[in-house]
């Protein structure tokens, strides 16, 4: 079997929802060998995405969404397990949650598992997460970066209201921020002023390392 027939296969099953075949997938994958990223990419958030279209254009409803979800994490969580070690050198303390009101979490565990891979502690706060508490728990762990994800367009004010309170306490300066999720856009952070914006999980890697080289002034 090709790769490309695995990763329909993966999006067939998010497509269907159907939490045993995608579980049964994704065991596949990896005993094939294939990259637990590429896997997530290239095939079940290919059906996710398809699922969203279906339900913004009325055609499937909010069970079916639900079931598409679970699916999509069920697979998210086998295939991230997989993916390696971080490097022994940590190279920057991250905060991240989805914002209040938001309960979308897949794509922000997603940002989460390639941080750590790539040598960064991350403390992860969930999902619906009040804007206070990314400031408190990055003042408690002294964070270098703050990120946010928003995956309603009505929610994304959340991530402006934090670079606000982040002025009015006077610690703009002292944490780096950066937003994402699929509403958010560069604008909207230049917008805002958050000092990075991440349009996928492999950006927010190479987002989160530019901040930390701005930071210390060397390559991390
Ligand atoms: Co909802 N939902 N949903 N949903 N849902 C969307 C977002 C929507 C676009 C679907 C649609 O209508 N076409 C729509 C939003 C419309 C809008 O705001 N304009 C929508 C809606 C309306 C809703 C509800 C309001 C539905 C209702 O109740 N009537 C409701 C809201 C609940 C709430 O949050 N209060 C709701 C609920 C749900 C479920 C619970 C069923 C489920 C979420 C389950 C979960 O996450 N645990 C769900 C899902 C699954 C989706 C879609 C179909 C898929 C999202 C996803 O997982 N994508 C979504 C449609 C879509 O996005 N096309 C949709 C895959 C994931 C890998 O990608 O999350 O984009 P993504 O993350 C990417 C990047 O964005 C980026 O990297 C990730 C990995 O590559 N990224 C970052 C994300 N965060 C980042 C942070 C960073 C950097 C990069 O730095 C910090």
């Amino acid at each position: 079997m090709s790769q490309e027939e695995i990763f329909k296969e993966a999006a067939e099953s998010i497509l269907s929802h159907d939490k045993n075949k995608a579980e049964e997938v994704a065991k596949r994958a990896l005993a094939l060998g294939i990259n637990p990223l590429d896997m997530i990419i290239r095939g079940f958030r290919e059906g996710i995405i398809q699922v969203g279209d279906l339900f913004g254009r009325g055609e499937i409803f909010m069970p079916e969404l639900l079931d598409a979800a679970e699916a999509m994490k069920t697979a998210n969580t086998i295939l991230t397990a997989a993916m390696p070690e971080g490097t022994q050198q940590k190279r920057g303390k991250v905060v991240i949650g989805t914002v209040q009101g938001d309960i979308h979490d897949i794509g922000k565990l997603l940002v989460v598992s390639l941080l750590q891979v790539n040598g960064f502690d991350v403390f992860d706060l969930g999902h619906d997460v009040e804007i206070g508490k990314f400031i408190e728990k990055a003042l408690e762990v002294d964070a270098d970066i703050i990120g946010t994800s928003a995956l309603l367009t009505t929610t994304m004010p959340g991530q402006r209201t934090l670079e606000e309170e982040l002025r009015k306490a006077g610690l703009k300066d002292r944490f780096r921020t950066m937003v994402g999720g699929a509403p958010v856009t560069q604008r909207w952070a230049d917008r805002i002023g958050a000092d990075a914006y991440g349009e996928d999980a492999a950006e927010a890697v190479k987002k989160a390392l530019e901040l930390m080289e701005k930071k210390i002034g060397q390559p991390v």
